[in-house]
């Protein structure tokens, strides 16, 4: 037996006996295990058991860590980002340990279900959507991977909210995921750190220092601080016993200043801190754009940015490596810009806290520092007001500054006379009252910048850092996003991957490539057969919660047509709900089906939330509700038609919706979803998906085959000419009889009978602007859906297909993304050359 096996049989062993314990005290003296509270109880003290076992694995893993980094054999990752969308974690810890039959046993024993009591703990939700899902994941491959690492993100109080339909409508409901407390957490009170904000800059030198007066001694003296402390996570790897960490930040008041304060009699002031920590750990910022701007998201990115790099370099310099190597031994990695600052605050730390000379200092800071953009959206890239900088961050405003002077003069030396070049690549937007565009910072101080997908990476070189790949194209690359299988088929798809093993052997678990294999099995009759009724119990499962909890019948014989994700307009939710009217209006039209064929019953199933002040997401999801009133009771479409807005999306409602779905909804405007990552979880679990030639779909049709794909709508390259040429969706109306049909129905109030105007801005914006292009998509959609249709009858061939579609999933495991990162991104040999520059 390997050293691994005998490892984790004693650590088995030894968990079984604390669980078998615990159940014993906790039930001993109460009736009735199966009440809710019992329930929790045994899932707390389960998650506590195994809390203890992963804090074990934690310090083995940092000894091994710190033993490869010595031996020059890796470099540490630190993996900044303010969303880590986690879910629930015992599930996956059982998966890891292997203890799934033993516990069943145990709960048994005090007549408790594994399922309910998986089933009790709430989802961390300290994220908006896919890129703090992609976090969640990546930390998963750290572990699997061994990569010595950190993830770093904060502690909020207050995650995403849970979202209600009242009449349709999305209400938003706080989520205090830590009332109870987190099972999970390991509370490091011993990693504290200081946060400054606001205060002054004192020392010799120019507040902006020219080139060559660059080593003033200059000190932030801030007005306020807080203290960051630590919160583990630990998170387990499968194949051995190493672990990843994700340390959240906690701030609290400066016990210290509030006790001065308060002896001086000022109780304002003493009260002023607490008010300031308690705030920076209150609540999640939602992705929408009126968030942007907020004095409170900046000063959160600071708390995120500036203890964990202050954790970094102290673990450093605890490792008594030297701090000129900290850049050849450390990665900074920047999830989006949103920790953007790390670059100025690194530079600050080096420079007035360690003594580094200016340039030094940058060559640590660009050898540290990498950046994954996610979004194309011009309204989405992060700037700040440089008066707020000034108010908050004055010191590191004079870095960026500095940081700017020598990018500019560098450029300026590369191409001469080109001052609108300077005034585009300037790290400070002139044009819009000063702003600091955090996206060129991010990629001015990183030695590598990557997009998460093909296309995305492709564009986002040709469009917004255009300038920046002419100056050094060397430092875009491109790493196709994944998903990780062990949380998204193995523990969310258990029967399926039971399957898989009967047909390829189990080796895919370990190394998802080889599900390649299941492309020669494709075409077997009883693998179809198989497939198809681990498909249909997957439904059932689905049916009955729905039925359960919003008293809707759904049939399971139903092809279940499947869009869960945020509610954005360029997701397209809208355009769904087109084809769902439209496919009301011909039913009514054409009972008996058309061409000849009856109608293929479709159950179309929408989960999303909303930022809460995204008035259209928000109206778009009270149009669902709208229209699932009206086909839902229409007598016409029994068996025919059914549309079910499912509440409260989020990672654990995922995991029953996707192994139920038969065909993935993946319908982004060409060009505008960086990758998408739900869209690689539906194929991994045997849906077929229709979609555009977007983000990472394209590298999905492209590994599946494009003949199993079902892909329809303009490409990017066309949006982009139509939109050049001068799109007219009114010229598109005129062309679709069926389309103005569907339009005239949402306009004249067919759905909206109690408040008939409820639609007509959503309607004028379609018929006269239409951004995103539905109109122009919207009969190819139809086609595509038809062509859907058509297969669905097939039934074995539509099984040959799904059984394509997961073998050609192999590598959009994240394990592979992960590894993508170290050979391109984080390893040493990319680190860059001492004394490159710019
Ligand atoms: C910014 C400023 C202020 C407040 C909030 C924000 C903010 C927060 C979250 C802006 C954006 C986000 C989230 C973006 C996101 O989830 N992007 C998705 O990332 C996935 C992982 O790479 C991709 O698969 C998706 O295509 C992309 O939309």
């Amino acid at each position: 037996m390997s050293g691994f096996l005998v490892n984790q049989a004693q650590a088995q062993s030894a968990l079984i006996a604390l669980a078998q314990d615990q159940m014993g005290r906790l039930f001993e003296h109460v009736q009735g295990a199966s009440s809710t509270e019992g329930i929790e109880a045994a899932m707390r003290a389960l998650a506590g058991v195994f809390r203890e076992q992963l804090q074990q694995r934690y310090c083995a893993t940092q000894r091994l860590d710190r033993a490869r980094l010595d031996a020059g054999q890796a470099r540490r990752v630190h993996y900044l980002s303010m969303e880590f969308l986690l879910g629930r974690a015992l599930h996956n810890a059982i998966a890891a340990l292997d203890c799934r039959a033993p516990l069943q046993d145990i709960l048994d024993g005090v007549g408790l279900a594994l399922d309910d009591v998986l089933e009790a703990e709430h989802d961390a939700a300290l994220g908006n959507g896919g890129l703090g899902r992609l976090a969640a994941c990546f930390l998963d491959a750290f572990a699997e991977l061994k990569l010595p690492s950190f993830g770093y993100g904060l502690r909020y109080q207050f995650g995403m909210f849970a979202q209600r339909i009242q009449q349709g409508e999305q209400i938003e409901v706080p989520d205090d995921w830590l009332r109870l407390g987190s099972a999970w957490e390991v509370p490091r009170p011993e990693l504290r750190y200081r946060v400054g904000f606001g205060g002054r800059v004192v020392g010799e030198g120019r507040a902006v220092s020219q080139i060559g007066a660059q080593d003033s001694h200059r000190r932030w003296q801030p007005a306020e601080q807080v203290i960051a402390q630590a919160y583990d996570f630990i998170v387990p790897a499968h194949q051995h016993d190493g672990v990843s960490t994700l340390r959240q930040w906690h701030a609290s008041a400066d016990s210290t200043i509030d006790l001065a304060r308060f002896n001086q009699g000022d109780y304002l002031g003493a009260a002023a801190s607490r008010v300031l920590a308690d705030s920076l750990n209150w609540v999640l910022y939602p992705d929408d754009s009126t968030a942007a701007g907020r004095e409170l998201r900046l000063k959160q990115e600071m708390l995120l940015v500036s203890a964990s790099l202050q954790d970094a370099l102290a673990r450093h310099l605890h490792e008594k490596a030297p701090i000129e190597q900290f850049g050849q031994r450390n990665v900074i990695h920047m999830n989006d810009t949103h920790p953007a600052l790390a670059p100025a605050e690194l530079m600050r730390l080096l420079m007035d806290e360690h003594g580094l000379r200016y340039d030094f200092a940058w060559r640590i800071t660009r050898q540290a520092c990498s950046y994954t953009n996610h979004t194309l959206m011009p309204e989405a890239l992060e700037t700040w007001p440089v008066e707020l900088f000034e108010r908050l961050l004055p010191r590191h405003l004079e870095i960026i500054y500095d940081i700017n002077i020598r990018f500019l003069s560098e450029v300026r030396a590369r191409f001469p006379g080109d001052e609108a070049l300077i005034a585009r690549v300037s790290l400070i937007d002139e044009q819009h009252g000063r702003r600091v565009r955090m996206a060129y910072l991010a990629v001015v101080a990183s030695s590598k910048v990557n997009g998460v997908a093909a296309l995305h990476s492709d564009l986002m070189t040709r469009t917004i850092f255009a300038d920046f790949a002419r100056i050094d194209a060397a430092r875009f690359h491109n790493v196709t996003n994944g998903v990780t299988h062990r949380r998204w088929l193995q523990q969310a798809n258990p029967a399926l991957s039971a399957l898989l093993d009967q047909t390829i052997g189990s080796a895919w678990r370990r190394d998802p490539s080889a599900l390649a294999t299941l492309r020669l099995h494709a075409d077997q009759p009883a693998l179809q057969q198989a497939f198809l009724r681990v498909k249909q119990a997957a439904k059932q499962r689905l049916a009955d919660r729905i039925r359960r909890d919003l008293g809707i019948n759904i049939d399971t014989d139903s092809l279940f047509d499947v869009q869960i994700k945020r509610i954005h307009e360029y997701k397209r939710q809208l355009l769904l709900l087109l084809h769902v009217i439209a496919r009301y209006l011909a039913i009514l039209q054409n009972p008996d089906g058309i061409d000849g064929k009856p109608w293929q019953s479709r159950t179309v199933i929408i989960a999303g939330k909303a930022a809460s002040a995204y008035a259209m997401a928000k109206l778009i999801i009270q149009l669902a509700h709208d229209v699932a009133r009206v086909v839902n009771s229409d007598a016409r479409t029994q068996g025919k038609l059914k549309l079910v807005f499912v509440p409260n999306y989020g990672v654990s409602l995922a995991e029953l919706i996707i192994p139920a779905a038969d065909l993935s909804e993946q319908i982004s405007t060409a060009g505008t979803e960086a990758s998408g990552t739900g869209n690689m979880k539906f194929a991994f679990n045997g849906a077929c998906t229709i979609g555009t030639w977007d983000g990472a779909n394209i590298e999905m049709a492209q590994a599946i085959g494009e003949a199993d794909f079902f892909e329809f709508g303009l490409r990017a390259d066309a949006i982009n000419a139509l939109q050049t040429a001068g799109y007219d969706p009114r010229q598109v109306l005129h062309d679709n009889f069926a389309l103005r049909q569907v339009l005239s129905a949402i306009a004249s109030g067919h759905f909206s009978p109690e408040q008939p105007a409820r639609y007509a801005d959503l309607v004028d914006g379609l018929q006269h602007r239409d951004r995103y292009f539905l109109l122009a998509d919207f009969a190819d959609y139809l086609r595509a859906q038809h062509a859907v249709d058509v297969l669905y009858q097939q039934r074995p061939k539509w099984a040959a297909t799904c059984l394509r579609n997961i073998a050609g999933m192999g590598h959009f495991s994240v394990d592979r993304a992960v590894q993508n990162y170290i050979d391109q991104v984080w390893s040493v040999e990319q680190a860059l050359p001492a004394a490159e520059q710019v």
